[in-house]
This record gives C-alpha cells, sequence and structure tokens, in this order.
C-alpha cells in the first residue's frame, strides 16, 4: 500500500500558473492532460531523482525528456557551466567553443562532416526540412505517422508526442498550403514506402524520421525498413534525414545510425548534445551543408544559436560520455528494468508489451506488438494513466503520456531498478484486482 504524495504546495502553485500562463505550462507534454491532476512544480535535481516543492523525492525517468543520460547536475557539467557563467552570457559573435563542439559532434555522428547550431530539436527540423528542399529544389517532404519532430507547421501532420496525447495530432493554426507538400506515412511499412517512391520518388525533397521512434512510444524500426529508405531515397536523389533529437548520443554515442550502421544525408540533434540547455543543431553531408547561408542562399539564423553556456554544457556531456563510457551500463539497467516490469505485468495478467533500445522504452498497455502509429493509438491509455498516478505515489517520476519514452540515467542503480520493479508489482496488482 502506498500514500498519496503531499502535493500541497504543487497544487497552490499550478493554480498560480494557470493565471498566467497558458494550462499553467510552457510546454503541452509537461501537463497531466492524459492522466489527471496537476503537474508537480520542480524544485531541483540531483543525480536520478528530483525534488518537488513539497519536499518529495522523485526517482526520474524523465530526465526532462531526454537530455540527462548522466543524471542531474554531473559534476563535469556542473563545473563547465559555471565556468563559462563567469565569462558572460551571449556575445552574438564566434566562439571557440562553437567549433570545439562541432569538432566532437563530427567525430561522434558517422555521418555529419559539417554541423550548425540552433537553440532547439524543432529549429534543427526546421532547418534541414528547408535545407533538403533549396538542395534539391523539390517541395514534398515525407514523414511517417507518430513520429514527432518539433512544432514545425509543415511536420505537424499525425504528429506523436504531445500532439497524439492531447488528441490534436494535426493541429488547427498550421493553413492547409504548409501541409500540403507533406506526405505522413506508416511506420514500419515498406510496400506503402516503395509505392509511394515509384508514384512520385523524383519529386520528394526529403524523407524524416525518428530512426528509433520516441515520440509515439519507443517503436522500433525493422532492418528491411530501414534499408529500404536508405536505398529508395539514395535511388531517387532525396535526402534521407535522421531525426537524431532523442536517439543520438543514447541509443550509441554515435546515436542510432552508428548502432543500426545506417548512414542519412543530414541529422538533427538536440537534448543530450545541451546536457540540459537549450540546443540543437543540424549536420550532414558536406555538400548539402554547403548550401546554408552565408555559404549558400538557404537561410537560416538566431541571435543565441552557439550560446557559450550551451556549448559548454554540451562540450562537458559528450567529453564526459567519451570518458565514462555509460552505454553497456545503460544497456544492461534498461533490460533488467524492462525483464522486471514485463514479469511483474505477467504475474498479474496485464496484457502488455514493453519495447526498449539502449536505455529508452515504452510500457505499452497493449496485448500486440507496437510497430507504428495504428498499433501504438490501440494501448489502453486509461490503464496507463492509473499506472502512471500508482507510481508516482511511490516516488516513481514517468513520463505523463503512454505516447512517450522514458530514460534511463548512468545515475540508476540496481536498487533503483529493483525499486521500481517492485513499485509496478504492486500498482499492476491493484489495476487487475
Ligand atoms: N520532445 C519531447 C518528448 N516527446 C517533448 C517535450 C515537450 O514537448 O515538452
Amino acid at each position: 500500500m502506498s500514500m498519496p504524495l503531499n502535493r500541497t504546495k504543487s497544487r497552490e502553485h499550478f493554480a498560480r500558473a494557470c493565471k498566467v500562463i497558458p494550462g499553467g505550462v510552457n510546454s503541452p507534454a509537461r501537463a497531466f492532460g492524459a492522466v489527471g491532476g496537476d503537474p508537480l512544480i520542480i524544485d531541483r535535481g540531483v543525480a536520478q531523482y528530483l525534488y518537488d516543492i513539497d519536499g518529495n523525492q522523485l526517482l526520474d525517468y524523465v530526465g526532462s525528456w531526454g537530455p540527462h543520460i548522466l543524471g542531474h547536475r554531473h559534476p563535469a557539467v556542473q563545473g563547465a557551466l559555471e565556468k563559462a557563467l563567469s565569462k558572460g552570457t551571449s556575445f552574438g559573435a564566434p566562439t571557440a567553443a562553437e567549433t570545439e563542439l562541432a569538432e566532437l559532434v563530427i567525430q561522434a555522428v558517422p555521418s555529419i562532416e559539417q554541423v550548425r547550431m540552433v537553440n532547439s530539436g524543432t529549429e534543427a527540423t526546421m532547418s534541414a526540412v528547408r535545407l533538403a528542399r533549396g538542395f534539391t529544389g523539390r517541395d514534398l517532404i515525407v514523414k511517417f505517422a507518430g513520429c514527432y519532430h518539433g512544432h514545425v507547421d509543415s511536420l505537424l501532420v499525425q504528429a506523436g508526442s504531445g500532439a497524439l496525447t492531447l488528441g490534436v495530432p494535426s493541429s488547427p493554426g498550421v493553413p492547409a498550403g504548409c501541409t500540403a507538400d507533406t506526405l505522413s506515412l506508416e511506420y514500419n511499412d515498406v510496400e506503402q514506402l516503395e509505392k509511394t517512391f515509384a508514384e512520385r520518388g523524383d519529386k520528394i525533397a526529403a524523407v524524416i524520421l525518428e530512426p528509433v521512434v520516441g515520440n509515439m512510444g519507443v517503436v522500433i524500426p525493422s532492418k528491411e525498413f530501414l534499408s529500404a529508405l536508405r536505398k529508395l531515397t539514395e535511388h531517387h536523389g532525396t535526402v534521407l534525414i535522421f531525426d537524431e533529437v532523442m536517439t543520438g548520443f543514447r541509443v550509441a554515442y554515435g546515436g542510432a545510425q552508428e548502432r543500426f550502421g545506417i548512414t542519412p544525408d543530414l541529422t538533427t540533434l538536440g537534448k543530450i548534445l545541451g546536457g540540459g540547455m537549450p540546443v540543437g543543431a543540424y549536420g550532414g553531408r558536406a555538400d548539402i551543408m554547403a548550401k546554408i547561408s552565408p555559404l549558400g542562399p538557404v537561410y537560416q539564423a538566431g541571435t543565441l544559436s552557439g550560446n557559450p553556456l550551451a556549448m559548454a554544457c554540451g562540450i562537458a556531456t559528450l567529453m564526459s560520455l567519451q570518458s565514462e563510457d555509460p552505454y553497456p551500463q545503460l544497456e544492461q539497467t534498461t533490460k533488467a528494468l524492462c525483464e522486471g516490469l514485463s514479469a511483474a505485468a505477467k504475474a498479474a495478467g496485464i496484457a502488455h508489451t514493453i519495447p526498449h533500445v539502449g536505455s529508452m522504452f515504452t510500457f505499452f498497455f497493449n496485448p500486440e506488438p507496437v510497430t507504428n502509429y495504428t498499433a501504438a493509438t490501440k494501448s489502453d491509455t486509461k490503464r496507463f494513466a492509473a499506472y502512471f498516478q500508482g507510481m508516482l505515489d511511490r516516488g516513481v517520476y514517468l513520463p505523463c503520456s503512454q505516447y512517450e519514452a522514458n530514460f534511463v540515467s548512468a545515475c540508476h542503480t540496481p536498487a533503483d531498478i529493483e525499486k521500481t520493479i517492485a513499485d509496478a508489482r504492486e500498482v499492476f496488482a491493484e489495476l487487475a484486482g
């Protein structure tokens, strides 16, 4: 049995926030819209824990939606940030740190020859799509249902993440003209992909995808799907964009492209790249990147792009990942967690599937394998909401939607994993009873 958390201060503060911020949140994914109740107001993070303003300690599987692979306030990252802060916050002029981070990215990510820093994953995907169109002189874009590439107008079609959670996968306010050149296909459907390329391949500027989807929950690409993507785009002169905002430095140091051995033409990055600061980036083949302003005619700019604090945080994060190499341990910890959750669910007779790659996973309340959007949306979201609340009452902080990835950090210990499984066992028994 568990006692509900004391949420008095969080409730009071959230009511205050709702008066001045739409829905009380600065990003809809944070609202507890799909699970009920109010979000907790967070005071601070330490390693694998968050602490809310009521003083509750929460074991964190959100990690700020991906960036904190090293846990909160890793000493090297914190130190680098403090050092950078002592020099100033923004100059609107080049700094050495920008080149240093670009060099680290190019060393890490197999397909990237040149890279441009921006401020968010949304900016990265928006810019990559513009660049692909400018490079090819074509308009059509292919995306996949349930993939989310930030809130870019032309990509808000059958989008995942908060858009799917809140039931607006295609948003009002996006003019029909903006999405007229976007084709949305089913993930992992090779036949549909081949048919689309056979019919319109020479008009398609780019195919953009999450090479492991995190934004309809975790969905794993089939080998055939990835290799068909590479073969068809190459054959038709289409730019293949891997959106690795979530998977970059997460499923392997070099991202999904290293893990699966597929080389895209362009890659978008964010999250871990900034180590918790607002950073995005896009990069890839030098001949394509040469079309970006000021080298080429495709315009893209930003006052705070390459911000020195963000660069320092990113450099320290990547260097720590290199020196600590947490990946084998992350893989093991996540596998143990998923196996334990699955065994606990089975024992309670809870239908589920739990795809995981590296340190990302999703517990789907769904008896079928989830390989695409159609399957993902058959999940029992009411059951998910009860599971989420049960775990939260036990001090386990999960993403507040069935359609998100859970993230394990290098700070999560075997004892944390055992605790999570034990808590889930109790919650599943309540759900089944
Ligand atoms: N891209 C994040 C994971 N789906 C969502 C974070 C947000 O939209 O606030």
